[in-house]
């Protein structure tokens, strides 16, 4: 397939980018990590993926704040409000306060990571996020030493958001990760798709990427973020604790109590494509499985 980025980089331009997550990688296993293992798996990966159109991305999406239709945050979200943008920072940290968009990167560099993206519905997309690792923006705010968990919130905008004022489900949205999960170098603060500003129906101005989960992790439009030392409430996890865990890491083997987990339909595959075998962790086992030695992988959790 003829594919070519946004900002005119052919796909052999996302070598260098995926060299340079080999080499931070590599650094963070040297930290203690315990990622080293993973470094060439996840370069060559990512170089290897293709990822969905900006069409495809950017017109199917899950954001019940604009109603509950795949379709419904592409025709409404153009209403969020994003600028000027505020994320309160909060908790166990050492330089609490509510930060400005541009405050919280400043220094930081967005790169590339073209990551697969598993959605607990049995559907998946492949897309180039621009981001920066949470890492980073945790080091930043000084994370202290009591702190176990981070907590997300989004935004709540009642004027523009549908979902909202139906209450479809309780609102704010909130997630949470465990705090090894979060300084975990794929876990990305994306800020863009394709080089491009994040659209509103994607979680504009700023929302959680974390690959290895199901994606109703990654949390949209973030407005808060708070260190704890408890584990932080989750929204699906609230509504409904038996179809949806606090970790929701993809795993083909566990089933959804109403449909099979085994496989799954890639977005923009046409009508007749094939479904693709779902991957442990999404494809980032050699990543990410060393954060849950102990957990029976055959349990739901
Ligand atoms: N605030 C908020 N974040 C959210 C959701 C949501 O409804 N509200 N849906 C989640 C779900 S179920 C998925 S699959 C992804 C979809 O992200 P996408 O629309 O960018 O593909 O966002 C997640 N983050
Ligand atoms: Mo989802």
């Amino acid at each position: 397939m003829a594919y070519r980025w946004k900002n005119d980089l052919t796909r052999a331009d996302v070598t260098p980018k995926a060299a340079y997550l080999n080499r931070r990688q590599i650094m963070a296993g040297a930290m203690g990590l315990g990622v080293a293992g993973a470094t060439g798996g996840v370069a060559q990966a990512q170089a290897e993926l293709e990822p969905n159109s900006f069409e495809d991305i950017t017109s199917y999406n899950n954001f019940y704040e604009f109603g509950t239709g795949k379709e419904d945050p592409a025709r409404n979200a153009g209403a969020l409000v994003t600028e000027p943008w505020s994320i309160k920072v909060d908790g166990m940290v050492d330089n609490p306060g509510d930060y400005t968009l541009a405050d919280l990167l400043d220094g930081l560099t967005a790169e590339e990571r073209i990551y697969r993206f598993r959605c607990v519905e049995a559907w998946s997309m492949v897309v180039p996020w621009n981001g920066v690792e949470l890492a980073d923006v945790l080091a930043k705010v000084g994370v202290q030493s009591q702190a176990k968990y981070v907590a997300f919130e989004t935004t709540v905008q009642p004027d523009v958001m549908i979902g909202v004022q139906r209450r479809v489900i309780p609102f704010p949205y909130v997630e949470g990760l465990r705090l090894d999960e979060a300084m975990h170098p794929l876990t990305l603060l994306a800020t863009g798709i394709y080089g491009e500003p994040m659209p509103n129906q994607n979680g504009a101005p700023i929302r959680l990427v974390v690959p290895w989960k199901y994606g109703f992790k990654s949390i949209k439009s973030i407005v808060r973020i708070t260190l704890t030392d408890e584990e932080p409430p989750a929204s699906w996890n609230i509504i409904n604790p038996r179809e949806y865990g606090f970790y929701s890491n993809v795993n083909p083997n566990v089933d959804h109590p109403r449909w099979s987990q085994a496989t799954e339909r890639q977005i923009g595959g046409g009508l007749f494509a094939s479904r693709k075998d779902t991957l442990m962790f999404n494809g980032y086992e050699a990543e990410v499985a060393s954060l849950y030695e102990g957990m029976d992988l055959n349990e739901f959790y």
